[in-house]
């Protein structure tokens, strides 16, 4: 079902901030960054192992963009810290309909647009021990049929 953890998503305030810290601290450089709308965040992901053939694990640094976005009230809440782990799959409809067989609410009915043209989806984290958990299906891999 999962094949990697794909990445964990650290929420911050300020993006520039905490990529200057995870450069200047544990020498991990910026792969990508971009602005996504719907969920609501700026984001740069940084790769901790691996090459950008959809196989790596990243750590995902979150910025929000509104107050009122998932990164945003987290913040308000909890202050800066992790936000969320993710899984990589090979077929992340597939893998949110066998979550949802197995009692667990998805967020979204079907897969958004994540980082690097990706598709996502995330798990309730009142279903996951406390812990929001995204699966991932990197961009350009397989997607079987089902
Ligand atoms: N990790 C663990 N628990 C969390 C959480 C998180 N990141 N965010 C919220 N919760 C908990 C809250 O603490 C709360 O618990 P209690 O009821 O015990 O107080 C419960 O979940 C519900 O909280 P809420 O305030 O009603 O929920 P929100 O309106 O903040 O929504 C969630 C929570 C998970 C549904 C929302 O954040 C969401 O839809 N997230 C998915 C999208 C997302 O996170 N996008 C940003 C990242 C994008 C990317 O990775 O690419
Ligand atoms: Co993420």
């Amino acid at each position: 079902m999962f094949s990697r953890i794909d990445h964990v998503g650290i929420a911050c305030h300020d993006l520039d901030a905490s990529i200057a810290f995870y450069r200047d601290t544990f020498g991990f450089t910026v792969s990508h960054e971009e602005v996504n709308e719907e969920q609501g965040v700026r984001e740069a992901m940084l790769r901790a192992n691996g090459t950008d053939d959809g196989q790596a694990s990243y750590i995902q640094l979150l910025q929000p963009l509104r107050e009122d976005s998932p990164v945003g009230k987290f913040l308000a809440r909890n202050g800066e810290g992790v936000h969320h782990v993710a899984f990589g799959t090979d077929d992340v409809a597939a893998a949110g309909q066998a979550m949802r067989d197995r009692g667990l609410r998805t967020l979204s009915e079907h897969p958004r647009n994540g980082s690097m043209g990706s598709s996502i989806m995330f798990l309730h984290p009142k279903d996951c021990g406390g812990v929001l958990t995204e699966m991932v299906q990197a961009s350009g891999t397989e997607t079987h049929q089902t």
